[in-house]
């Protein structure tokens, strides 16, 4: 039986519960709203979704790459599924709304199929990525990494500061490292995915408009980078005798910041955004930095050359400074272009429920994993001010449930398509 899609709509009420609900499970000794993966607030999220996945009616299970998943069964098995996802964990000092609208925007949409009583052909899989953001381990999108076989044996075996790998943490939230391999989705089994998030940005607000269609998610190459130099005493020490690594970092962190300002100032981002400094005393001279920097773009070539450029002036810096730097990859995500027909899909129904524009997404989003084995929609609601990743983060409710209906209208056109 075929679902008039615009029959479909949200039950706002059952929405802003939960978004009250999971939003406040966090670790409240921490600024803002922060739920960090693998960590027992995340945890009690996880048990909260499960809870809720099995009222929807789904079947729950936890992947191997420890993604929490709920199933509906399609009326057709011979179909390959459509998934709806996002994540919800948090940064540091993050907001409500980052991620946790996509995986409840999947459940919402299983109630209102459940009380439409539509029967999709397609089996439909809600799931919530583990460790979008970037995790204690240095790699971000861990979940949907493991789900598309991008999570390499090196990354598995890398520690977080209290020494556990993320092969011991993955385990610990039910996944099973070791059959990682044996369950990768392949392109044949995925029709689709979808995914509704907070634009993280002005232009919506900006433009009045409610709904974005994401035209193409930028891909990040992020490094870690150390500078040694000498630890010594900050009052014995002539300026002239000294190798001092944070005095160093300063001269090598403004190079990069005119390299992306300067040379690509509308197609690329850069940020260092991490930094360690030792041994961090007020009378000790710095003899080790270590940082965490990331070039953003829609174009790769443009984030390899400002790399590379950045890789050489730093080496120049250091090399005045009798100082000695060195970088290691951290992650690698492509950059992705969404296919025409899932843009059209989208901006088909979208003007329907609410003012649409499209936008290309400066954020990276898990569909940046899934992109290598199913088509991508992703939808966008409008962030006030264009704040995200503080706690700041807003976006109205209404405005979601606009998101929540027009996903699941693209969604039912799609599977009866
Ligand atoms: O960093 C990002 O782009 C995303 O919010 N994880
Ligand atoms: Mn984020
Ligand atoms: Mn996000
Ligand atoms: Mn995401």
């Amino acid at each position: 039986m075929s679902t008039p899609p615009h029959t479909l709509k949200p039950n706002t009420d059952r929405l802003a519960e939960d978004l009250k609900a999971l939003s406040q499970i966090v670790d409240t000794t921490k600024a803002g709203w922060t739920r960090r993966s693998f960590t027992e607030w995340y945890d009690r999220g996880r048990d909260w979704l499960k809870q809720r996945m099995a009222e929807a009616g789904l079947e729950v299970r936890v992947d191997a790459a420890s993604n929490l998943i709920g199933t509906r069964q399609g009326a057709d098995p011979t179909l390959p599924t459509i998934m709806i996802g996002s994540h919800t964990d948090t940064v540091n000092g993050g907001g409500r709304f980052d991620g946790i609208i996509g995986v409840l925007a999947g459940i919402e949409i299983v109630r209102m199929l459940n009380e439409s009583g539509a029967q999709l052909r397609h089996t439909l899989d809600i799931v919530d990525f583990t460790a979008e953001e970037p995790s204690e381990f240095g790699i971000s999108t861990v979940g949907s990494r493991g789900m598309v076989g991008n999570l390499s044996a090196e990354m598995l075996e890398r520690t977080d500061p209290a020494g556990r790998t993320l092969r011991e943490a993955i385990s610990a939230l039910g996944g099973s490292p070791d059959e990682l391999d044996r369950n990768i989705r392949t392109a044949a089994e995925l029709a689709l995915y979808l995914e509704l998030h907070i634009e993280q940005g002005p232009v919506l607000e900006q433009t009045g408009k409610t709904l974005g269609v994401v035209t193409g998610i930028v891909g990040i190459h992020r490094y870690r980078v150390s500078i040694a130099g000498q630890p010594n005493h900050a009052g014995t020490t002539p300026m002239n005798m000294r190798f001092d690594a944070l005095a160093g970092f300063c001269e090598i962190g403004q190079a990069f910041e005119r390299l992306c300002r300067e040379k690509y100032l509308t197609d690329v981002v850069g940020t260092i955004g991490r930094i360690r400094n030792d041994p961090n005393a007020s009378n000790v001279i710095p003899g080790l930095v270590e940082f965490d920097m990331e070039i953003r773009s829609l174009d790769m070539n443009l984030c390899q050359a400002i790399y590379d450029a950045f890789e050489r002036e730093s080496h120049r810096i250091a090399e005045d400074r009798e100082l000695t730097v060195s970088f290691e990859p951290l992650s690698k995500s492509e950059a992705i272009e969404v296919p025409r027909g899932i843009r059209r899909l989208l901006m088909d129904v979208c003007p329907d429920v609410a003012p649409t524009m499209e936008l290309p997404s400066g954020a990276g989003h898990d569909a940046n994993q899934l992109a290598s084995i199913a088509p991508i929609g992703m939808l966008f609601v409008p962030s006030k001010g264009g704040i995200s990743h503080n706690p700041e983060e807003w976006t109205d409710l209404a405005q979601v449930a606009a998101g929540v209906e027009a996903l699941a209208r693209a969604m039912v056109v799609y599977d009866e398509s």
